[in-house]
């Protein structure tokens, strides 16, 4: 009986999605007019967005559009984010109607697939000889035809739908403020209407796995709404006793087909399950919507699952999961599920405070300071955003999830820009520039995990393609673990993201000196190194080693293409590769006689080259002064300088300048990723002004949402991450065994104090300062090992033990 039920109800959802969107894109819902008045008081911890007025508040579009319009959009970069790193919310607090856009990790569209092209094998020599030739435009097209995956695209990150909560109409209320505590990680709305105040509070717990939210007034029996469900995917909404709501469905199809014809159609089964616990009062189902009259408080608790696995397995059970879930959090008070999502939160959290001074400037809403930022006067609107990078970084990737895409968590639409995927010619691995700096080891777990499933999937290609040993990924994965080239020549035919990605999971190591974690990532590297090995080419003027076909990321060159052999930011990404398996192999005792030949090709790779105008090349030959963009957004050549230390101001002062004279030439505007990173690179060549007048622009309007979200534009979280990793960078260095104490600190900051950073080689770093001068550092450390700590031109040694905190002050000298 029942699963005749949910066939009926499954056709007429498909029924309706199929005919409806266009009709409700016509009629877009009308906002509430409810007035506000009075105005409400700034919260009391600094660590807080908030606004005067909600994000929307209008009634729900259903089905949801598959890709929102333009005002919906504008509207969503006002809510305000919660996660638990698997699952996440936009929370709107609309007064009449609030909406929770939801989503999963891994509900994305699709299924298991291995896009690989059977005749890029034999087309790749003859790409390879057309470079040779220089008949670049032609290599192009010959990896446009033959060497692109099919389907030459991946798949996209999906919504899994929203819930709505419908309040009863009222005309006007009185101070209203919606917030989001970076500290406790919940989300507020509140306001006061007929004499009752009505407070929301919504987090999503990591240690309970749901989301929750909670309805309370001032005054008893005040709570009444109607709770239901909407999705653009294929699915039912049915409401039960007990106060239940289950939205049930299939992912997505993803577009094309694979090669051997197996069309992409979605494979995963998907439950949202929402539970609603009303204190007294009336609950009652019907249809898909619980209602709730006359309560004195009520608690909502949101479970969502996918039957993903692995990328290779589907056979998960949502049903019973968000089933089990709800009951074991429905036997726990609202306070206690409360107390230990506060908890678990400010573990992590709570181990990074800064303090970049207040003004008058920070008891304004969040929006109207971003707006003001670039005025100068608010050091305390830098802090808020570098703990809201920390705050994205703790809700989006947790152990046990999926690593953060594009987005991070959050994703309202079934067409995200880029896919929201995972884009690893910079975009990932920019996600994870703070994570040990700012001290949240734990959350790169998940992007080892997914380097540890690319190794499989990545061996696959490299045997495939090229009739390599070792694993390879091109510049772009999804959650079944794609790695072939995507998207088109100029775009994807670069072999060295998987190279990329196994280094930005070998930085936990140079942090924590955690030898069982070295243990697991090492055949990654040693795998990454193999695939190298095997395709490295001759360069025949000077016989370097370097890559081919590659391409330095997005950046056409002079000669009608991308595609070429050796761009300089893969010769930079090798050298570290095979350092990394060379150390790693020594601390390991493993594979000694492997060493001799990482280190053989690691010397043959192409040298950084200074050229005609001053600049680090960015290709083999001098061709940088002729692109057709030389303000481009990528600058890859420069990750020798950041995230990578090859260059340094003291050790290599004449790259240190080239690269400087790179970084002037591009200038300082780009998108936001791409300003975030010309932020950290001023950092590190120690000019603390110039990254201040870049985060000027980063953070104002144009890169900053109102809900500080950056803005590619459009959203794209990895600005956020790149601007949080820039600003510890301006605070605290370490590369090349050395620690060192404001290194670009900049004079908006006079004055200040930052306690928890870390620094490689096993260090926890608090310091202060005032005037722009360090008057205490202390310095702890884990390991044991010799500290190298310089401010400015003096250096001081000092031999540590494991768990001893050094304190220097003012001058270093005592
Ligand atoms: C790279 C960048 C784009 C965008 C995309 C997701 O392709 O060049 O700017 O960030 O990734």
């Amino acid at each position: 009986m029942k699963s005749l039920t949910a066939a009926v109800f499954v056709g007429l959802a498909i029924a309706i999605s199929a005919a409806q969107p266009a009709a409700q894109d016509a009629a877009a819902p009308a906002a509430a007019s409810v007035q506000f008045t009075g105005e409400a008081v700034a919260p009391t911890s600094p660590l807080t967005l908030w606004y005067r007025r909600p994000a929307s508040d209008h009634p729900p579009v259903v089905p949801e559009p598959e890709k929102p319009s333009d005002a919906a959009t504008a509207e969503w970069v006002r809510a305000l984010p919660v996660g638990n790193g698997r699952i996440g919310a936009m929370v709107f607090g609309g007064v009449i109607h609030e909406r929770l856009q939801l989503n999963e990790d891994t509900l994305w569209a699709g299924r298991p697939y291995d896009p690989v092209n059977p005749a890029a094998h034999d087309a790749l020599p003859q790409v390879r000889q057309l470079i040779a030739d220089a008949r670049y435009r032609d290599a192009a097209r010959l990896v446009d035809e033959r060497v692109l995956s099919t389907p030459p695209r991946q798949m996209p990150y999906e919504t899994i739908g929203s819930l709505y909560l419908t309040f009863p109409d009222t005309a006007s209320v009185a101070n209203y403020r919606r917030d989001l505590d970076l500290d406790t990680a919940i989300a507020r709305t509140s306001y006061t209407t007929g004499g009752t105040t009505f407070t929301r509070q919504v987090f999503a717990s990591p240690v309970d796995q749901v989301i929750v939210v909670r309805l309370t007034a001032t005054r008893p029996g005040q709570i009444a709404f109607r709770a239901s469900m909407a999705t653009p995917l294929h699915a039912t909404v049915t409401a039960g006793p007990e106060g239940t709501i289950v939205m049930a469905g299939v992912n997505g199809d993803g577009a094309g087909k694979t090669a051997d014809g197996q069309p992409l159609t979605g494979a995963l089964t998907f439950q949202t399950r929402v539970r609603v616990l009303a204190d007294g009062g009336q609950t009652t189902a019907n249809g898909d919507t619980v209602s709730v009259s006359g309560a004195n408080a009520a608690t909502l608790l949101i479970a969502a699952a996918t039957s993903y696995v692995r990328f290779d397995d589907v056979s998960g059970n949502p049903e019973a999961r968000t089933r089990e879930t709800i009951a074991r959090a429905a036997a726990k008070s609202f306070d206690t599920l409360r107390d230990a999502h506060i908890r678990q939160h400010q573990r992590l959290f709570r181990r990074v405070s800064i303090d970049l001074g207040r003004t008058s400037a920070s008891a304004r809403p969040t929006d109207e300071r971003i707006a003001a930022f670039a005025n100068g006067g608010d050091p305390a609107l830098a802090a808020l955003y570098f703990q809201f990078g920390r705050y994205l970084l703790i809700s989006s990737s947790r152990p046990g999830g999926q690593p953060a895409n594009l987005q991070g968590l959050w994703n309202d639409s079934l067409d995200p820009p880029w896919g929201s995927k995972y884009t690893i010619n910079i975009n990932t691995e920019m996600n994870y520039w703070p994570v040990e700096s700012t001290n949240l080891d734990e959350c790169l777990d998940p992007l080892v995990a997914m380097v540890q499933d690319l190794t499989v999937t990545g061996a696959r290609t490299a045997r495939a393609m090229y009739g390599a040993d070792g694993w390879v990924t091109h510049h772009n994965t999804d959650l079944w673990r794609a790695t072939g080239p995507i998207d088109g020549a100029a775009y994807g035919m670069w072999p060295t993201g998987g190279a990329w990605l196994a280094l930005t999971a070998w930085q936990r190591y140079e942090y924590t000196g955690d030898r069982a974690f070295l243990q697991t990532i090492y055949p990654a590297l040693k795998g990454a190194s193999t695939f190298f090995l095997d395709t490295l080419v001759e360069e025949p003027t000077h016989h370097w080693l370097v890559t081919s076909p590659s391409l330095s990321p997005e950046h056409a060159h002079p000669f009608g293409a991308a595609v070429t052999a050796g761009p300089t930011m893969d010769e930079e990404i090798l050298r570290d590769l095979f350092n990394a398996t060379i150390e790693a192999s020594e601390a390991l005792g493993a594979d000694a006689p492997l060493r001799a030949r990482w280190s053989a090709t690691r010397d043959r790779l192409a040298p950084m080259q200074i050229g005609s105008a001053g600049q680090l090349q960015e290709w083999l030959a001098d061709w940088d002064m002729q692109a057709p963009d030389i303000h481009h957004r990528h600058v890859s050549h420069l990750y020798a300088l950041y995230p990578s230390a090859q260059i340094d101001s003291r050790a290599t002062p004449e790259l240190a300048a080239a690269a400087r004279r790179s970084l002037e030439i591009r200038g300082d505007e780009a998108t936001g990723w791409a300003t975030a990173w010309r932020m950290a690179l001023w950092t590190r060549l120690g000019d603390g002004e110039h990254a201040y007048k870049i985060l000027r622009f980063l953070l104002s309007p144009e890169r900053t949402y109102p809900d500080m979200f950056d803005a590619h534009p459009p959203f794209q979280i990895d600005g956020n991450f790149g601007g949080t990793a820039a600003i510890a960078e301006m605070l605290v260095q370490s590369q090349r065994d050395e620690i060192s104490l404001l290194p670009a600190l900049p004079s908006a900051w006079p004055e200040g104090r930052v306690t928890g950073l870390r620094a490689r080689g096993g260090f926890d770093v608090s310091l202060s300062w005032t005037e722009g001068k360090l008057v205490r550092a202390d310095i702890t450390s884990r390991l044991g090992g010799p500290l190298h700590v310089r401010r400015g031109d003096v250096v001081r040694t000092i031999a540590t033990t494991p768990g001893t905190t050094y304190t220097l002050r003012g001058d270093m000298l005592r």
